[in-house]
C-alpha cells in the first residue's frame, strides 16, 4: 500500500504558490495513493498566531483543498491538533535526533534570521514533528518541494536511527515525490523571494480569495523590468520578475514558459500582463467560488476535520502503542 502524508500550515491567506506548487498536485494524488490531507496548526505555532485568525485560517485552508478537488470522504483531510499522537511522537524524535542534525537545518536559519536567540523552541525542532507527521502513518511518499527536500532527509535519518537504536524495522524511509518540473512562484514584488502567506506585503501574492479586481490589479502592479518579453526561456536570464510572471502563465495555462514566449516575443508587459490576468481569473475563479462557498458554510468544514481526525486518530493509535511498546514504556 502506498500513503502520502501533505501537510499546509493554517498560517495565512492561501495563495496561488501554494495551489500552483502543492495543492493542484495533491488533487492528481489521490486516485493513485491513500492519502492523510493535514492542515498543521501545530506547525503553524512555531511563529506566533492570533487565536481567532488560525481558526479563521484553519478553515480557510480546508475550503481551499476541498474546493481544489480533493475528496474528503476518499481521503483523510484533518487538522493536526486533533491527533495528540503527532505531538508524542514528535517528543519521542526529539529524544532521537541529534543536536547537529538540527543545526543542518536551513529553513531554521531563514525564518529565525538574526533573531535566532529569540525564536521559538518550536520552530528549531520543527523538522521532528513533521518526521513524526509523516512516520505516524508510516507514510511512503510525501510529495516535496525544493525547500523541503532537508527535511524529510531528516525524517530518514530519524526512522533508520530509531530502527538502528532499537533494533526493529518498524519505520518504513519515505520517499520523496517529485513532480515533473516544480513550479515555484515567486513574490510579485520581489522574483528573488518566494510568494509566502507572511509576506506582510499583500500586494506581493494573489490569495485564493482574492476577487477577479483584485487579482488584475496585483498582477497590473506587479514589479517587471523596461525589457519586452524574449523569444525563449533562456532570454530571462537575469530578470527574475519577468520570469516569474511567465512561469505563472505556464503553470496556470499548463504549457512550458517557452510556449508562452512564442505568443508574446517582442511585446512589453501592459498587454501580457492584461491577458495573464483573464487567465487567472478563468483558471481560479470556480475553484474560489467554491471556496467562498465552504467558508460560509463552517458547519460542514468543521465536520469534514471532525470526520478526518477521527479517522486520522484510527490510523495512529496502533503505530503510537507499538512505538511505546518498542521503546519500553509501561502501560498502564
Ligand atoms: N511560493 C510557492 N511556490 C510553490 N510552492 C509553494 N508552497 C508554498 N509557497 C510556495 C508549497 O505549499 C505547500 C504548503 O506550504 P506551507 O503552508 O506548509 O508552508 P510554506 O512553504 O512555508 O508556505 P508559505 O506560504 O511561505 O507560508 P509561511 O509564509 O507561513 O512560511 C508546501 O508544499 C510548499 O512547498
Amino acid at each position: 500500500m502506498k500513503r502520502i502524508f501533505s501537510g499546509v500550515q493554517p498560517t495565512g491567506n492561501l495563495h496561488l504558490g501554494n495551489y500552483l506548487g502543492a495543492i493542484r498536485n495533491w488533487v492528481n494524488l489521490q486516485n493513485d495513493y491513500e492519502c492523510l490531507f493535514c492542515v498543521v496548526d501545530l506547525h503553524a505555532i512555531t511563529m506566533w498566531q492570533e487565536p481567532d485568525e488560525l481558526r479563521a485560517n484553519t478553515r480557510e485552508v480546508t475550503a481551499g483543498l476541498i474546493a481544489a478537488g480533493i475528496d474528503p470522504k476518499k481521503n483523510i483531510i484533518f487538522n493536526q491538533s486533533q491527533v495528540a499522537a503527532h505531538a508524542e511522537l514528535a517528543w519521542i524524535f526529539n529524544c532521537v535526533a541529534r543536536m547537529g542534525w538540527l543545526n543542518r537545518m536551513t529553513q531554521f536559519k531563514e525564518k529565525a534570521g538574526k533573531h535566532k536567540e529569540n525564536a521559538s523552541i518550536g520552530l528549531y525542532a520543527y523538522p521532528n514533528l513533521m518526521a513524526a507527521d509523516i512516520l505516524l502513518y508510516r507514510a511512503t511518499h510525501v510529495p516535496v518541494g525544493e525547500d523541503q527536500k532537508q527535511h524529510l532527509e531528516l525524517t530518514r535519518d530519524i526512522a533508520a536511527k530509531f530502527n538502528n537504536d532499537f533494533a526493529t524495522d518498524f519505520f518504513p524511509l519515505p520517499e520523496p515525490l517529485i513532480f515533473g518540473e516544480a513550479t515555484r512562484v515567486m513574490s510579485l514584488k520581489d522574483g528573488t523571494k518566494k510568494m509566502s502567506k507572511s509576506d506582510p506585503s499583500d500586494l506581493s501574492r494573489i490569495n485564493m480569495t482574492d476577487s477577479a479586481e483584485e487579482i488584475a490589479k496585483k498582477i497590473k502592479k506587479a514589479r517587471t523590468d523596461a525589457e519586452p518579453l524574449p523569444d525563449t526561456a533562456k532570454g530571462l536570464e537575469g530578470r527574475a520578475e519577468a520570469a516569474n510572471l511567465v512561469g505563472i502563465y505556464a503553470a496556470l495555462d499548463e504549457v512550458s514558459s517557452d510556449e508562452v514566449l512564442q505568443q508574446f516575443a517582442g511585446q512589453g508587459f501592459a498587454g501580457f500582463k492584461q491577458q495573464l490576468a483573464d487567465l487567472a481569473v478563468a483558471k481560479l475563479g470556480p475553484i474560489q467560488d467554491e471556496m467562498r462557498r465552504l467558508m460560509g458554510d463552517t458547519t460542514h468544514v468543521d465536520q469534514v476535520l471532525k470526520d478526518g481526525s477521527e479517522r486520522a486518530r484510527e490510523l495512529a493509535e496502533p503505530t503510537i502503542r507499538e512505538v511505546q511498546d518498542i521503546i519500553g514504556f509501561l502501560r498502564a
